[in-house]
């Protein structure tokens, strides 16, 4: 855990969440400002800056946080319209939270990527 990180400090219990899915590496919580109807991020809970570097280090744990967002999609009702996932990984991504995460949005048509 590294202890100036928000999403560690999460994963310990420290900061208030509101989780929607554990796993034993894995945790998926709602967003704090929703960029739409459903807006949950997934992220594995051993502190890696980004998604890139999470990929690179345990590939594996990469594919647990991708599959937590596909069960929490479904269980969030997306399954059928479908929904979008993102990673902003450093700062010309806009990247706020250097603890690797991805958002997962859906509920209602999201228009173009870049928009
Ligand atoms: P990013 O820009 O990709 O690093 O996204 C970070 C996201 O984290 C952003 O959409 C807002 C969210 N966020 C920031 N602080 C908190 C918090 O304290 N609780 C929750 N649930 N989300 C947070």
């Amino acid at each position: 855990m590294e202890t100036d990180c928000l999403f560690c400090r999460i994963v310990a219990g420290e900061i208030p969440a509101t989780i929607v899915r554990e796993t034993d590496r894995t945790l998926a919580f709602r967003d704090i400002g929703p960029k739409a109807p459903v807006h949950v991020l997934v992220i594995p809970k051993e502190h890696y800056a980004d998604v890139a570097v999470l990929a690179g280090a345990d590939p594996g744990l990469a594919g647990e946080v991708l599959a937590t967002a596909a069960v929490v999609a479904e269980a969030e009702g997306l399954g059928a319209d479908g929904f979008r996932m993102i990673f902003n990984t450093g700062r010309y991504a806009g990247q706020e939270v250097f603890h690797a995460h991805a958002h997962l949005l859906g509920g209602a048509p999201l228009g173009p990527m870049l928009a």
